[in-house]
């Protein structure tokens, strides 16, 4: 079916940042919406996120995005069949012309490669995940959900970004995702007896307030998961997204806990994480190591790569040349996937592919600064990533992607698939 229109606008994220939204339209009607997402711990690998600079909305518009999108994407991409998704994206990357998309934007690429495979479902009349992946697309991901968020997205009130948990222990997401409600609502009264306000943070979870370390997360999210009623490291482990990069200092080659004043060196880092594995019911760690220490990221490797999920996110910055690299060197043993990191859905989708069959698992992941796009559970699930990372339950940005989810699941029925713990089996050793 051909593109018959393209429209595009600022819209605003769960920031309150503006960005970009494209609507493709068919020549049969059908239209597809991309609303592009936005980070704020952010790798230095990323491909570039345009932004006007200049006085508007703080500099953050992104009003030249949306003028490459109608003024030089729209004109070279009208008329073409919107099925041919890889040409489309190939066109756009070739019309860009640099390395990191910052010619015309990474939001504004990925605005349109989006819009245009919306179309193309909305045209077939199926599900995006279906239009993308075909028949085996049947995996319901597993989620990371957040419960503590702290670095970048609470002011650095503490240094590690994200305390999460993984349901274990349930035969399907709908289950493992109820029981992670319960250990949200069960952390909030715990929040409440200590006397702290349950604030939020920029993706849903609790503000840590008045945290003396950072250890204290594992602590208070340990006793969540009890008083909840369930067994930590049985029906539920817990994930860290360190983010490392926020607060590792490339002169000094250390990793700096501003919270507690301490310096550590890698080694001390790595063997502090570990000690964190021995003590706490902990599953997963993102990030454990700089996006600029590829040395630390194979120590840790080295260390707990046997034991648990190690992810790159702002090492690997889903780009098959970095995730490549780490393979060689044996570091780590997950990639964070994310669309804006790379900039094109097939792309992300080549992203994912290598990642399984270089024996790594994917993490497909929303960003800090999300809107009502759910683009990313259809991604999930088209490529059987296995994993999928939003943010916590709370804020109607995090849960219209839980929700799809949960709609998906309920779709695909008996020909659906949830790994559950299962997923951790095939970490490679
Ligand atoms: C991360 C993401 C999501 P941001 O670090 O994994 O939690 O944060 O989008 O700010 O990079
Ligand atoms: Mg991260």
């Amino acid at each position: 079916m051909r593109i018959s229109d393209i429209k595009a606008r600022q819209v605003f994220d769960s920031r309150a940042n503006a960005t970009v939204e494209v609507d493709v339209i068919l020549a049969d009607g059908s239209v597809g919406r991309g609303t592009v997402p936005s980070g704020a711990s952010t790798g230095i690998y990323e491909v570039l996120e345009l932004r006007d600079g200049g006085k508007e909305l703080g500099g953050k518009s992104v009003r030249k995005a949306i003028g490459n999108v109608l003024n030089e994407i729209a004109p070279r991409i009208i008329g073409l069949d919107a099925e041919d998704q890889r040409g489309i994206d190939q066109l756009m990357i070739e019309l860009d012309g640099t390395e990191n998309k910052s010619r015309l934007g990474a939001n504004a690429i990925l605005g349109v490669s989006m819009a245009v495979a919306r179309a193309s479902a909305a045209s077939r009349r199926v599900p995006l995940f279906r239009y993308l992946g075909g028949t085996n697309a049947r995996t319901i991901p597993v989620p990371m959900i957040q419960i503590i968020g702290g670095g970048a997205h609470a002011l650095h009130s503490i240094d590690v970004q994200d305390f999460l948990v993984i349901p274990l222990s349930f035969g399907t997401f709908w289950e493992g995702f109820e029981a992670v409600v319960n250990v949200y609502n069960a952390t909030k009264k715990i929040f409440m007896e200590l006397g702290r306000p349950t604030a939020i943070a920029d993706e849903g979870g609790f503000w840590p307030s008045s945290f003396k370390t950072n250890e204290e997360g594992l602590e208070i999210l340990t006793e969540g998961i009890r008083r909840a009623g369930y067994k930590p490291g049985v029906d539920l482990g817990i994930a860290l997204d360190i983010a490392s990069s926020e607060f590792y200092d490339k002169e000094k080659k250390k990793y700096i806990f501003h919270l507690e004043n301490k310096e550590f060196s890698t080694s001390e880092f790595v063997d502090l994480l570990c000690s964190w594995v021995d003590k706490y019911p902990i599953v997963s760690i993102e990030d454990g190591t700089s996006e600029l220490d590829w040395e630390g990221s194979v120590l840790i490797t080295e260390k707990l790569g046997g034991r648990i999920q190690l992810i790159g996110d702002d090492l690997f910055t889903t780009n098959i040349e970095r995730i490549r690299n780490g393979v060689k060197l044996g570091a780590l043993n997950a990639v964070l996937i994310k669309m804006n990191q790379i900039g094109t859905i097939t792309e992300t989708m080549d992203a994912i592919e290598f990642t399984k069959n270089s024996g790594y698992l994917p993490v497909v992941s929303a960003r800090s600064g999300e809107t009502e796009d759910d683009t990313i559970v259809h991604l999930a699930i088209a490529t059987n990533a296995g994993q999928l990372k939003v943010g916590s339950v709370a804020r109607t940005e995090r849960a219209v992607k839980w929700n799809e989810t949960i709609r998906m699941e309920e779709l695909l029925g008996r020909d659906g698939v949830y790994p559950g713990k299962a997923i951790f089996d095939q970490i490679k050793k």
